[in-house]
């Protein structure tokens, strides 16, 4: 019973670990994964950051964060303006924490 109980609170501890990506540090994270450095975030860019994030249904997460974010829907997320900002505002309102 005692071991169980410890095991419960080291999983807590795991997912609490997780929640601390500021906005700051999940702007930066996108940005690095402007793999090509056109300024953008292709779908397939856009996954590979949802996948470092830690996301297990990165396609799902990349697809709600373009109808999300992409605002001008040229299917790419402008890493210099306001589509930015909105790709984070979705990434922590979906709590990267969770996955
Ligand atoms: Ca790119
Ligand atoms: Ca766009």
């Amino acid at each position: 019973m005692g071991s169980y109980l410890k095991n419960q609170t080291e999983c807590v501890k795991d997912n609490q670990a997780q929640v601390l990506w500021t906005n700051d540090q999940l702007a930066k994270i996108f940005r690095s994964h402007d793999t090509n450095n056109d300024g953008k975030l292709s779908r397939d860019e856009l996954k590979a950051a949802f996948k470092y994030l830690g996301s297990h249904c990165s396609s799902f997460r990349t697809l709600r964060a373009f109808n999300h974010a992409d605002g001008d829907k040229d299917g790419f997320i402008d890493l210099s303006g306001p589509e930015l900002s909105e790709l984070v505002s979705y990434a922590h309102s979906c709590g990267y924490k969770v996955f």
